[in-house]
């Protein structure tokens, strides 16, 4: 059998009622085509990778890489993408939304050799976007878009579509400069070409979802302002590192709501307020790195403890770090605004470099 001339990508997140019909969907809507399904499923607890391979068992087209410890749309795509040797990669979500009756239109457009990437948009006459669940939705939706439409070298209608195709060597080439974080990927693909890419806007129906629930939220849009940020600055900003000092700064309020509280009404003593301060800040930062610096590989249930305990040692010995190194400026007639301040970067610096390595470190 010579190989497929479409893998379509599916990233999937707890889909397993939706694989079957989606593959029968796939199947009907590319009779005469060469193509393949990659499902690329971050071990869900729902069993959505044993559905894939039951599948798989019937039907070599189908296939499935089940990533563990590992969260994320974009990096989900690249690796299903990356482990295809098509002449065409095509993105899709694997709850049923995008109607896969196009894929056919999108890859004629792509043949005639005049485009780069086709996306199927639901902001062109003949799309719509009607499975967008609730008012809150379509505002987030929307917003987004203008965001993003403002970045954009290119046109496009709907850069927040899941929905697309491009020919595969034109994604390997792509595939090194881009950022690989958070949902939008398209935007990412497009940001990260140097040329402006020839685009094909195929009007689509965005259906309601079959089954199942969205993972889309707001973190899911702050990760995308990061994403902007990030390619704007070509790749020069150390995102996490500024998530993580931004964590911090807030860590540093609660520690001073905490202590003022405890101060004016039950007060322990300035020391012991202060520990207490120090313990509730410590894991108010641990639990809102956890949510959004490190989401893409959040610990849950043992590791979430085992990793608070280490957050705190680490945290323990940047303030030991910071105190010490302000004093011995201070004592050295540096003023004090700058000796703190050296003292507390010193402390961030180690707190990120350290907890990047021993807390959440990739596995
Ligand atoms: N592999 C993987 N797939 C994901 C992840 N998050 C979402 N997905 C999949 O990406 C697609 C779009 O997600 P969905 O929650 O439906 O987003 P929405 O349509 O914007 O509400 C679905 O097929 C999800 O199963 C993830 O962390 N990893
Ligand atoms: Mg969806």
């Amino acid at each position: 059998m010579s190989s497929p001339v479409l893998s379509v990508i599916v990233p999937c997140y707890n889909e397993r009622p939706n694989v079957a019909p989606m593959v029968a969907a796939l199947d009907a809507a590319l009779a005469g085509i060469a193509w393949e399904v990659i499902y690329v499923d971050d071990n869900s607890p729902d069993g959505t990778a044993q559905e894939v391979r039951r599948l798989a068992h019937q039907d070599s087209r189908i296939r499935c890489i089940r990533r563990i410890g590992r969260r994320g749309l974009a990096s989900a795509v690249i690796e299903g993408a990356l482990s295809s040797s098509a002449d065409y990669v095509a993105v899709i979500d694997g709850d049923m939304q995008h109607d896969e009756t196009r894929l056919p239109a999108m890859l004629a457009a792509l043949r005639t050799g005049q485009y780069d990437l086709a996306v199927a948009s639901r902001h062109v006459a003949g799309g719509d976007n009607a499975g967008l669940s609730g008012r809150w939705r379509h505002a987030l939706s929307d917003g987004g878009i203008r965001l993003a439409q403002t970045f954009l070298p290119v046109r496009l209608s709907d850069p927040m579509s899941g929905f697309f195709m491009l020919p595969r060597p034109l994604f390997e080439d792509l595939a090194r400069n881009l950022n690989g974080q958070g949902f939008k990927i398209l935007v990412d693909l497009v940001l990260s070409s140097r040329r402006a890419l020839r685009v094909k806007e195929i009007p689509a129906r965005f259906r309601e979802r079959a089954a199942g629930e969205s993972k889309m939220d707001v973190l899911v849009m702050i990760q995308f302002a990061g994403l902007l940020l990030d390619k704007v600055f070509g790749g020069m900003l150390p995102l996490r590192f500024f998530s993580f000092a931004l964590v911090g700064a807030l860590g540093v309020l609660v520690h001073l709501s905490v202590l003022g509280l405890l101060h004016s009404t039950t007060p322990l003593g300035f020391g012991r307020d202060q520990t207490v301060a120090t313990i509730v800040a410590m894991a108010f930062n641990f639990q809102l790195n956890n949510a959004v610096t490190y989401r893409d590989q959040q610990l849950k249930g043992p590791r979430l403890w085992r990793g608070l305990l280490l957050f705190m040692a680490v945290c323990g010995f940047g303030a030991i770090a910071n105190i010490g190194i302000a004093r011995v400026l201070y004592e050295q007639k540096t003023a004090w605004s700058i000796a703190g301040g050296i003292g507390a970067v010193i402390g961030v610096v180690w707190n990120y470099a350290v907890s990047a390595t021993l807390v959440w470190r990739a596995r």
